[in-house]
């Protein structure tokens, strides 16, 4: 005969579980009261210092810095007279050649290599006024300007205003401020470098 046995559902062991959360709450205890040894040992050895959030650094006034050589000075033409010491003539020759260099030679040319720096100064080959402007030579440039060869002699302006429009011409690009003075005998034959004496 067979006998059949009677399966019970398993079930919990309270009293197993009880005692293992038991030994679980001691191991705790014991866990935590070891960790608070730890740290009241650490605690007698450290302790808390307050610090300030921004560092002050005290440093001199000055500092040391490398000096850099000046850039080398350009070089110019010293002619010894102040602006205010020149003659109208030759502050307005300043005033349209704008350059200190250029205005200098400008200056020693129409002086030295050609009229004196003489308003009404006319040559044998039609070269009138301050800059010696050759009419023949200009004369289309000169009307286009609106000017007669009588202007270039009564106006020192509009004599110097030609003469800045030959040299500006003379390097081959006008209105870009550069030019050169070989239209000009008295820069060519080198006679104005006696006023650089
Ligand atoms: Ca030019």
């Amino acid at each position: 005969m067979e006998i059949k046995k009677i399966l019970h559902p398993k079930r919990p062991d309270f009293n197993l579980i009880s005692a293992g959360v038991l030994v679980g709450i001691a191991l705790l205890i014991i866990g935590l009261s070891v960790a608070f040894k730890k740290i009241a040992d650490w605690g007698s050895t450290h302790k808390f210092v307050k610090q300030k959030v921004i560092e002050m650094k005290v440093r001199l006034p000055y500092r040391i810095e490398e000096v850099l050589p000046p850039e080398p000075v350009k070089e110019i033409v010293v002619v010894g007279t102040p602006y205010e010491n020149l003659t109208s003539t030759e502050q307005k020759i300043i005033q349209v050649f704008k350059d200190y260099k250029t205005s200098m030679i400008a200056i020693a040319i129409f002086d030295c290599g050609e009229s004196g720096l003489d308003q009404y100064a006319v040559s044998k080959t039609g070269d009138l006024g301050v800059a010696q402007i050759n009419y023949p030579i200009h004369k289309d440039m000169i009307k286009e300007m609106g000017y007669t060869s009588a202007d270039l002699l009564l106006s020192i302006d509009k004599n110097l205003e030609v003469a800045y429009r030959i040299w500006d011409r003379a390097d081959g690009t006008e209105g870009d401020g550069q030019g050169n003075f070989d239209p000009w005998n008295g820069y060519k034959n080198g006679s104005y470098l006696r006023c650089f004496k």
